[in-house]
């Protein structure tokens, strides 16, 4: 099998290697591009401050297959299963309702880097990297649809000594881990109808991050990032967290923009602002993830959306600048099935990319050489791209896509199948 496999790679590096493409370094530098894993897909966003998991927040997670971790010791097995199945080294990015406190009560604006002392460990023993978010949903304060943005201040100043807790928490993980946390803050306000004042709200939205941020962290910790969304479930017709507000944010306070890729217009093309951004922005985090409909959060797949993404963060050479995390949830497939094929699709769209004869492209474009520029295209699209995947699948240990289903199934017989 393993030289069945090296041999497709020897004869699918030399059809590359006419193109001027160098396929032994596409692979290493492929294995150096870390992936943040939202932990959020192993419980459907449950976390595990109560029992009662996600409410409201504009989110939802549909879907009930058995099985789902019930506890962080859980959570922790099942993204070490994934990460089992998953070429190169990645991320793991956690939220603030997976603290764990040994059952004690403690309020968001409480919370301290004690209470993800496990998590800590487990990623120092592991060489991972960890991203943070605050919570501003699946709470009683955030029910009214209100947190950054509530009118009354007392409620405000609630949710804004969570995220000021939440950067201490990021920077704790940044200096332990010796890797930047980057702590992202989406928060989930807006109207469901048509709304009368839009501008208040956005100035309190200003003001409150202005707070939130008062405090200068070390970027070697810490990296601040703030996320745009177009509309949520119950906040369809206005939210003051919207892209122009955010972009001109981010701008202003040097912050990173995250662009979610489930949360603009349908049409609109998301590979394509960061080129744009990235003239007045240091950097980029992104959420990778898949919009069908109203839903913005579905299992990445291989498709041109995030081909788009890959060709863009690689013809830029913004590797450096551009964060990739993922954020998805389904709860109708296994969880862990769920997290493999969404960071296995975006691994592989990466390697994708980096097999893209740019330069050559280029030069086409340059000597207005359209219709070979057209026709290299469309070449590339059908080169044996799946021979240097797999090799890069042995080389990593990892399976090849032909055996993740029996390599799943196995463990939900093994594990999850015996979760009640
Ligand atoms: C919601 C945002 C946000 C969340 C996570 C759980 O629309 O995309 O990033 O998915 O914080
Ligand atoms: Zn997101």
């Amino acid at each position: 099998m393993a030289s069945a496999i090296e041999k497709a790679f020897e004869a699918a590096k030399e059809r590359y290697a006419e193109l001027g493409v160098n396929v032994d370094a596409a692979l290493e530098t492929v294995a150096g591009i870390p992936l943040s894993m939202h932990c959020w897909q192993g419980d459907d966003v449950g976390g595990f401050e109560t029992e009662s998991g996600l409410t409201g927040g504009g989110i939802m997670a549909t879907g009930s297959y058995p099985g789902k971790a019930r506890t962080a010791d859980e959570l922790r097995q099942d993204a070490e299963q994934t990460f089992r199945l998953i070429p190169g080294r990645h991320r793991f990015n956690l939220h603030a309702i997976y603290l764990e406190t040994g059952g004690k009560k403690v309020e968001r604006d409480a919370i301290g880097p004690e209470h993800f002392a496990r998590w800590l460990d487990w990623a120092a023993e592991r060489g991972v990297g960890l991203d943070f978010n605050p919570t501003f949903f699946s709470h009683p304060l955030a029910n009214d649809g209100f947190t950054l943005t509530h009118p009354d201040p007392a409620i405000r100043g609630f949710w804004i000594r969570h995220g000021v807790a939440c950067r201490k928490i990021g920077e704790a993980f940044g200096r332990r881990l010796g890797t930047p946390c980057i702590t992202n803050v989406w928060i989930p306000d807006g109207q469901k109808d048509v709304t009368a004042d839009r501008q208040s709200p956005r100035h309190r939205l200003m003001e409150a991050l202005d707070e939130i941020f008062h405090e200068d962290i070390d970027p070697a910790y810490l990296r601040d990032a703030v996320e745009s969304k177009l509309f949520g479930i119950g906040s369809e017709t206005f939210v003051p967290g919207s892209h122009e507000f955010y972009l001109g944010y981010a701008i202003t306070r040097r912050k990173l923009l995250t662009l979610d890729t489930g949360h603009f217009h349908p049409t609109e093309n998301i590979a394509d602002k960061i080129s744009s951004v990235l003239l007045y922005l240091d950097g980029v985090l992104l959420h990778v993830s898949r919009g069908i409909r109203w839903d913005s959060d579905h299992v990445v797949i291989f498709n041109d959306e995030i081909l788009a993404l890959a060709e863009e963060i690689v013809r830029g050479k913004y590797l450096g600048r551009v964060f990739i995390g993922l954020d998805f949830f389904d709860a109708s497939i296994h969880r862990v099935a769920a997290w493999v094929i969404g960071m296995r699709a975006m691994a592989k769209a990466m390697l994708w990319a980096l097999l893209e004869p740019f330069e050559q492209l280029r030069e086409l474009e340059v000597a207005r050489d359209y219709t070979a520029r057209l026709i290299l295209f469309e070449t590339m699209k059908t080169l044996p791209f799946g021979a240097i995947w797999d090799y890069y699948c042995l080389q990593q240990s990892v399976p090849l896509d032909t055996a993740v289903s029996a390599v799943v199934r196995r463990y939900e017989h093994d594990v999850t199948r015996l979760r009640g």
